[in-house]
């Protein structure tokens, strides 16, 4: 396995919209964040990745870009953020940037240029196409709900956007729009910045004659249109990203990658060709899709949980790496999927913590994560901010569609979920600003806060710097091998990791009720010793025992 710092580096993920606000005008930004640096450094953070810091039309939160080299003006300026920058280097951490290729803001100038003429030298940035019997060019439907085409008057055509209607797509076929982006992300590291999470790169590159074809929002682990996922090809403009830009610097990159199946990863990610260090796989975040797709949700199977994480780990064993995470900013909270906040906050948030950061990769904490921010419920739709969540709603009242059911889906599905204002303390807004926030808080911030947590030795927190701690202490537990353990248990799920004649045993209590468990025979005559746990607990004994609801238990055997 060969070595290298990104590998050993834990990731922190900030929307700097919600992170902190320093301004009193109720939206986070670039001085909030340096304002809490120290915390994420004494947290055990190396690489923060800030998601679209820069100028936006804010249709999509600063993922509708319309100047890739300036700053979100609610965000602050270029010099917050050459400050930031600084202020994250000198603390010894690493900053990724938020990198947005597959579509600008509508606001950008290039399409401005664009839409302005068919004959405008910029026109073929996008993908235009004429109307088909009056209509829309194809059966594409957008990632954000209803058609993916929107008509222009003025020039008579329909352009392609995947995402909001704000959100045009580049046409990456174009050799010119290539160049442009190469030249700005070659802008960015030069600055000295130190990666990318680069956004939706499976769907940069479109099927030839944009065919009509199935929109399968509605099968399980398929979440958009097979006409811009993944196409043959692709791998030539990630090839050119790499080969002009990312090989020249020392820097990590990690990619959006809805829809790659295992069997590609290689081409992906692989150490040897692939253009990209890591991608963020969906399968294990899908499992609680609905028959109806992603806004419809089921009850998620440990079984299929077992086998996605042991088909990746297994699978990238000596190839590539992985990133791990549970949540990001387009995910509801993982405590309130995966784990109980009602009746086991504490031990499901930290049980959880210890599933995802102990497995081979590097894994990446969101905003709130550490001290287990949960899902909220907004009582109206006014409440929400998201663009996704109106497309929706609207969809569904064309179609009749139940309105409280369309409520509940919303309160479990939404990204807003995630993007409810960073709890930092009990004042008013959580610590998060003193005026009202642009999105309502969590109310319960008064129990759930960073304060309160740095203070409880028992708290989630505390226990995450524990667990970043322990991580850091052994290469064991960073290159060593992932081995699944008990694989047909229906409560628990259980892994080891080992290097050379070091191991480690994670076990894990998925639920709230309290399964037997027994320590694997194959390590009779070794002498296991409990290095970190949700419960108090010191057994080293070979006899079955009963794991309480949502323990884990990660031991060091010797
Ligand atoms: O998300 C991309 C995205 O939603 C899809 O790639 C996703 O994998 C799937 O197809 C839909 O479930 C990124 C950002 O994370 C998100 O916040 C942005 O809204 C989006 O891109 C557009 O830039
Ligand atoms: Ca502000």
């Amino acid at each position: 396995m060969r070595k290298a710092w990104w590998k050993e580096a834990v990731a922190y993920e900030i929307y700097p919209r919600s992170f902190m606000d320093s301004n009193e005008d109720g939206i986070g930004d670039l001085q909030g964040v340096i304002s809490r640096l120290d915390y994420l450094k004494d947290l055990g953070i190396d690489v923060i990745w800030v998601c679209p810091i820069y100028r936006s039309s804010n249709n999509d939160n600063g993922y509708d870009i319309s100047d890739y080299q300036d700053i979100m003006t609610e965000f602050g300026s270029m010099a917050d953020f050459d400050r930031l920058l600084a202020e994250i280097h000198k603390r010894g951490m690493r900053l990724i940037m938020d990198l947005v290729l597959n579509h600008t803001s509508d606001e950008h100038p290039w399409f401005m240029e664009a839409r302005s003429s068919r004959t405008n030298p910029k026109r073929d940035y996008y993908i235009w196409r004429d109307p088909r019997d009056g209509a829309e060019p194809n059966n594409w439907e957008s990632v954000f709900t209803g058609s993916a085409w929107e008509y222009d008057e003025l020039t008579g055509q329909y352009y392609l956007h995947l995402y909001s209607k704000k959100q045009p797509d580049l046409n990456m076929e174009n050799p010119a729009v290539r160049e442009e982006l190469v030249r700005m992300i070659r802008w960015w590291l030069d600055k000295g910045i130190d990666g990318f999470r680069v956004d939706a790169i499976t769907h940069i590159k479109k099927l030839p004659g944009l065919p009509d074809l199935p929109n399968p929002n509605n099968l399980r682990y398929v979440d958009s249109n097979p006409g811009h996922r993944n196409i043959a090809g692709i791998h030539e403009f990630l090839q050119q990203f790499k080969r002009e830009a990312f090989a020249d610097y020392d820097i990590m990159t990690v990619g959006e990658a809805s829809g790659i199946p295992i069997a590609e990863a290689d081409r992906w990610i692989g150490e040897e060709h692939g253009a990209l260090n890591m991608i963020f796989q969906f399968e294990h975040v899908n499992l609680d899709f609905g028959l109806e797709g992603r806004w419809d949700y089921a009850v998620w199977d440990l079984g299929e949980l077992k086998k996605i994480m042991h088909k990746w780990q297994t699978g990238l064993e000596g190839t590539g790496w992985n990133a791990l995470y549970m949540e990001n900013h387009d995910q509801p909270r993982s405590v309130s999927r995966f784990g109980d906040p009602v009746h086991y906050h504490k031990e499901s948030a930290k049980m959880l913590a210890t599933f995802f950061m102990l497995m081979q990769g590097t894994p990446f904490i969101y905003q709130g994560q550490e001290i287990g921010m949960t899902n909220v419920e907004f009582p109206e739709l006014s409440d929400y901010r998201d663009v996704e969540i109106y497309n929706y709603y609207r969809e569904r009242l064309l179609d009749g569609k139940d309105v409280s059911e369309t409520m509940r889906r919303i309160a479990y599905r939404a990204r807003d979920n995630a993007r409810t204002p960073m709890q930092w303390d009990d004042t008013l807004y959580g610590g998060f600003s003193s005026v009202v926030p642009w999105i309502r808080s969590n109310p319960n911030y008064h129990e759930i806060n960073v304060e309160q947590q740095l203070t409880d030795p028992d708290s989630i927190l505390n226990y995450y710097k524990a667990l970043i701690r322990l991580r850091k202490s052994t290469e064991v537990l960073i290159y060593g091998k992932y081995e699944a353990v008990l694989e047909e248990h229906p409560e628990i799920f259980a892994y080891s990791r080992t290097l050379g004649n070091e191991a480690y045993l994670i076990v894990l209590n998925f639920y709230g009720t309290t399964p037997e468990f027994q320590f694997p025979a194959e390590w009779s005559g070794r002498h296991p010793e409990v290095v970190l746990t949700n419960y108090e607990r010191s057994d080293r004994s070979f006899d079955p025992f009963t794991l309480n609801p949502y323990e884990a238990i990660v031991y060091r055997v010797n």
